[in-house]
């Protein structure tokens, strides 16, 4: 099996990272090829616990070879910085490739996010802040900046005084703020580029060398299928694809190179920033689920709203993103919940509704039909063998197998690596 894709299934931080540090003794490779330093990916080893952002989680893995693929965005000062960071603890962070074609994010990309969410008010995406969505705007608008023209000092100057051409028209008339200036960004840019220079290279023929050589590769999806620019809950949407078919063209692999797309999903459901989210509780239990489970986001340390499992998201998941198995995540933070409610259907305008509906506005007042499974108070952070498990976690496993329409193959029982039950 050596294309092997990590997608969320929900809304993002459903525990990607230490899913694909758990494949890591049989990977080569680790590709992130969507998104940039708005992922937050924890892994707990041992009583150590590593927040990755713009790297790919297989970092932490002794062997991997981590690439960043043409399809992430690249804030240079972040890279550096975790480069760093993870090396004065002892990571080995030598074998990092960067794809030549990936975009870059400027501080002009960073405070545009920041004035357009403030500029929007009541209508705000949430963004993570971290100048995302307008580093995709421009690679769209082919007036993005791409890690190889770093290397050519005049194309560089063109392509920055290309961009700042507009920007500079909108910071001053449009939100009133000063304007930036082309020789800031150049040396802010052009600082980086020796550090950089040997990390560079065609990352996608490396892929398609190493798949052809028999090595496993593991594409790790950032955020989730409900954040997806296509498939998700537009605008209220991350900018890139975070579904399978990201993994192709955001990395230069064909898509009949990749052999198994493993979905993650939390045992309940979270999400940050605004948008529709059917079976968002706003009371006690909503607190007990982000206190349990330690709900806050990884970037930004944004309290996550929480809710119910959706298998009617899930299932839509399994579809759009041709799920092979699923890893279930997070079930021990259910322990102790007598009656636990799983939305099979939703309600809308009266009619029962099975699948996601066509129409956002119906998703944002879809109402959740519920049905209720017993819970179990059983400790079992420390069960290893699905055997092990209370009957009434292994029914509800079950339960969301049959309605997701993918097999669970392995289930989270606690942050440590180790913490999973792999399901024969
Ligand atoms: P952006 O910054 O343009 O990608 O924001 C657009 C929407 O995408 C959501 N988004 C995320 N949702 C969950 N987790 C993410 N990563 C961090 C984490 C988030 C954090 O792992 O906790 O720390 O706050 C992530 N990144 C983007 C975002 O909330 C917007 O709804
Ligand atoms: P990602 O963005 O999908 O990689 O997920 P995040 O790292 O943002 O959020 C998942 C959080 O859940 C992290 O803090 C993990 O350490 C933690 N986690 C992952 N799996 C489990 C599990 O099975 N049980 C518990 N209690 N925590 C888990
Ligand atoms: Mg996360």
């Amino acid at each position: 099996m050596p294309g092997i894709v990590i997608v969320g299934a929900q809304w993002g931080d459903e525990g990607k990272g230490k899913a694909t540090d758990l494949l890591g003794s049989r990977t080569d490779y680790v590709v992130k090829f969507n998104g940039g330093n708005n992922a937050g990916h924890t892994v707990v080893v041992g009583d150590e616990k590593y927040a990755l952002h713009l790297l790919p989680s297989g970092i932490l893995t002794e062997g991997v070879t981590p690439v960043i693929g043409n399809g992430v965005v690249i804030d240079l000062e972040v890279l550096f910085h975790e480069l760093e960071a993870l090396s004065a603890r002892g990571v080995d962070v030598s074998k990092l490739r960067i794809s030549a074609n990936a975009h870059i994010i400027t501080d002009y990309h960073r405070t545009l996010d920041k004035v357009t969410e403030r500029f929007l008010g009541k209508r705000s995406i949430g963004t993570t802040g971290r100048g995302i969505g307008p580093a995709y705007a421009d690679k769209i608008n082919r007036v993005g900046i791409r890690v190889q023209d770093l290397f050519d000092e005049s194309i560089l100057r063109q392509k920055i005084d290309g961009a700042l051409d507009t920007k500079n028209h909108l910071l001053a008339k449009v939100y009133n703020r000063r304007s930036v200036s082309s020789d800031e960004i150049f040396d802010d840019l052009t600082s980086y580029v020796e550090r950089l220079r040997p990390m560079v290279g065609d990352t996608g023929l490396e892929l398609a060398e190493a798949l052809d050589a028999g090595r496993t590769v593991v594409f790790e999806a950032g955020q989730a299928t409900m954040l997806d620019i296509d498939h998700g809950t537009y605008p209220f949407v991350t900018s890139s694809t975070a579904t399978s078919a990201g993994a192709a063209a955001g990395s230069g692999v064909a898509p009949n190179r990749l052999d198994r797309v493993i979905g993650i999903v939390k045992a309940y459901t979270t999400r940050v920033g605004a948008g529709p989210f059917p079976t968002e509780l706003f009371d006690e239990w909503g607190e007990l689920l982000r206190k349990n489970g330690f709900e806050f986001g990884t970037t930004t340390g944004r309290p996550r709203r929480c809710g119910w499992n959706d298998t009617v998201i899930t299932r839509y998941a399994s579809r759009i993103n041709g799920l092979t198995d699923i890893v279930l995540t997070k079930l021990d933070v259910l322990t102790g919940i007598e009656s636990i409610p799983v939305c099979v259907a939703y309600e809308v305008d009266g009619q029962r509704v099975d699948e996601m509906p066509v129409s956002q506005s119906d998703f944002h007042h879809a109402k959740p039909i519920y049905e209720s499974l017993p819970g179990w108070s059983e400790d079992i952070s420390g069960a290893r063998e699905f055997s092990e498990l209370p009957a009434n976690a292994q029914a509800y496993v079950r339960f969301l197998e049959e309605r997701s329409g993918s097999r669970i193959s392995a289930i989270g029982v606690g942050a440590d690596r180790d913490a999973i039950i792999q399901v024969h």
